[in-house]
């Protein structure tokens, strides 16, 4: 039966016997054998419960079996709910009792601290990783040709939660053709082809390690390297076996920090991408110094998939994220009004095509203010068109923080350090940091006559907050600056804090 994503992305690699994922130990798993695994994988969901539009909720480290579960859902037509690693039980109780997960598929080796999470809240538990969990032995033995369920292009494929401006989470819809049309048009944009050759040491519990780079391989037929994470041994070790990379500015600041990182060694390279974050204008020139090669970068959001690319041949342009992608509109916005402001000036992003998603899970009013009714997302990014028509990202009109190509709201951090003890109130900012952009500083003002512990209100952060939250460094001050309408001026506290990891 047709199945707009699982077709296009998984199905028709059936019998390839091309490499689809290379293993740090050089291993390789072929197209065809990784489909034999995800049909079994589509069998034990059935066998686990799952049906058509239940939620998976997802938190594995990376491997292939992953991909094989995302697969699997595609083909059943389950809804896959990726989850960063380094969140804390605390907080994926959250995501797992607001998506209502059927099933909750977690490390094995923290099974024991998550089982009574997932029972209260009515998901079932069951664990994958590397070789082994009980859902791989629950697919063993299992066949390796699954009847494909018919889902079309408005079904649901993901849910991927996103922070909020309150402090709660968002489970952002994305159908299947949201997916499958991005990733066609990044295909064709970046001029991806079976014989590329992809450096993947990006997460993939986000947009970026899998909506874009896994799903561009896949649609490409292509492979891809995959290392575990970011460790630049490892990216200068396999960079002679690949044709392109997809990174955060971070890994371009530490290739750049390490002296084999060198013309010779990516002379063959085709194209290396970045985004998630701002890559600062001096890195990209550091970068073609370097290697002869100009980094394309793009801007895109949980939300949104990929929305602008420099061009592939063209200009790439430092310190701007490009154009439109083909069928997607983006207009700079009054922030008040909403009207389309005349070229050049600084206003809201907001995007407009197929790759938008359908709205945030239960929350209509979210969605309604963030979604216009004539499908214009309002990205809450600020930016503006140079005199080529290329956009420029100048800030955020949104309280979030990224560290690393991670998203953090300081809401949800000041919520908790003002409830600490002697903590009158808090106010969470990012300040620039050498290796992850961004970094969490926060300001504390203590309750008359006390002076809180810090190392209690840190330790009490670290069993609550997933490492990359928590603030790398705490002040006390006796008062926050505030405007005459009373709004902490955080503005203010950037300025004052600036320098503090430089
Ligand atoms: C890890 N740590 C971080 C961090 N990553 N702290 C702040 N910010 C981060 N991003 C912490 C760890 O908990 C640890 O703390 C210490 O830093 C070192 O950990 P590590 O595991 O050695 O870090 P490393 O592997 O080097 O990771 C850094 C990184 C990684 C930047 C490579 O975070 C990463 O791969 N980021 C990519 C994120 C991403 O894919 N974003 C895309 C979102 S999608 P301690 O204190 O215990 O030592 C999106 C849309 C779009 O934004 O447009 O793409
Ligand atoms: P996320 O919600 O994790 O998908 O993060 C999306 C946010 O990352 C966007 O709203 C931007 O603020 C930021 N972002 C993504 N790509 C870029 C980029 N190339 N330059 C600047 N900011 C970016």
């Amino acid at each position: 039966m047709a199945n707009h994503l699982y077709d296009a992305l998984f199905g028709k690699h059936r019998g390839n016997t091309a490499p689809f994922l290379i293993l740090p130990d050089g291993a390789q798993i072929t197209y065809d054998a990784f489909l034999r695994q995800a049909a079994q994988f589509a069998h034990a969901l059935g066998a686990a419960g799952i049906a058509c539009g239940d939620r998976v909720a997802v938190q594995v480290d990376k491997c292939p079996e992953m991909i094989a579960l995302f697969a699997a859902c595609a083909q059943t037509g389950a809804i896959f709910l990726p989850l960063n690693t380094a969140y804390t039980a605390a907080e994926v109780a959250y995501f797992v009792e607001n998506s209502g997960a059927k099933l909750f598929v977690c490390a094995p080796g923290r099974a024991e601290e998550l089982a009574d999470m997932a029972t209260t809240c009515g998901a079932r538990l069951e664990t994958l990783g590397a070789g082994q969990g009980t859902f791989l032995a629950l697919s063993d033995g299992q066949p390796e040709v699954f009847d494909t369920v018919a889902r079309g292009p408005d079904d649901l494929a993901g849910f991927l939660y996103t922070s909020g401006t309150t402090g709660r989470s968002k489970g952002a819809m994305l159908t299947q053709d949201n997916l499958l049309s991005n990733a066609r048009t990044l295909v064709d944009h970046w001029q991806f082809t079976d014989r590329d050759v992809l450096l993947h040491a990006l997460p993939i519990f986000h947009t970026h390690g899998l909506f874009v780079a896994t799903n561009v391989i896949l649609l490409a037929g292509a492979s891809m390297i995959f290392l575990p994470k970011l460790d630049a041994d490892q990216l200068i070790a396999w960079m002679p076996k690949a044709t392109s990379m997809m990174g955060v500015p971070t890994f371009y600041t530490r290739l750049l920090d390490d002296p084999r990182f060198t013309g010779d060694l990516v002379a063959h390279m085709r194209l290396f991408i970045s985004g998630s974050a701002p890559l600062l204008a001096d890195t990209h020139e550091k970068f073609e110094a370097r290697t002869g090669h100009r980094i394309l970068e793009r801007y895109g959001m949980t939300e949104t998939n990929m929305n602008t690319s420099n061009p592939y041949d063209g200009e790439r342009r430092p310190g701007t994220v490009g154009f439109a992608l083909p069928g997607v509109d983006v207009k700079v916005c009054d922030p008040e009004t909403g009207a389309t402001l005349p070229r050049g000036d600084i206003g809201v992003v907001e995007v407009r095509g197929p790759n938008v998603f359908k709205g945030y899970w239960k929350m209509p009013e979210k969605t309604a203010e963030e979604l216009r009714e004539d499908g214009f997302f309002i990205t809450g990014d600020l930016g503006r068109f140079d005199d080529d028509g290329y956009l420029i990202i100048v800030g955020r009109n949104k309280d979030l923080i990224i560290s690393g190509g991670y998203n953090i709201y300081p809401k949800e951090i000041e919520l908790l350090l003002d409830a600490a003890p002697g903590v009158a109130e808090s106010a969470v900012i990012g300040v620039p940091h050498p290796d992850f952009g961004e970094t969490v500083l926060a300001v504390l003002v203590p309750e008359p006559g006390q002076s809180p512990d810090l190392d209690a209100i840190a330790a009490d952060l670290g069993s609550t907050l997933a490492r990359f939250k928590q603030p790398r460094k705490m002040v006390v001050v006796g008062e926050l600056p505030r405007n005459t309408m009373g709004k902490v001026q955080k503005n203010i506290l950037r300025e004052t804090y600036r320098d503090s990891f430089s």
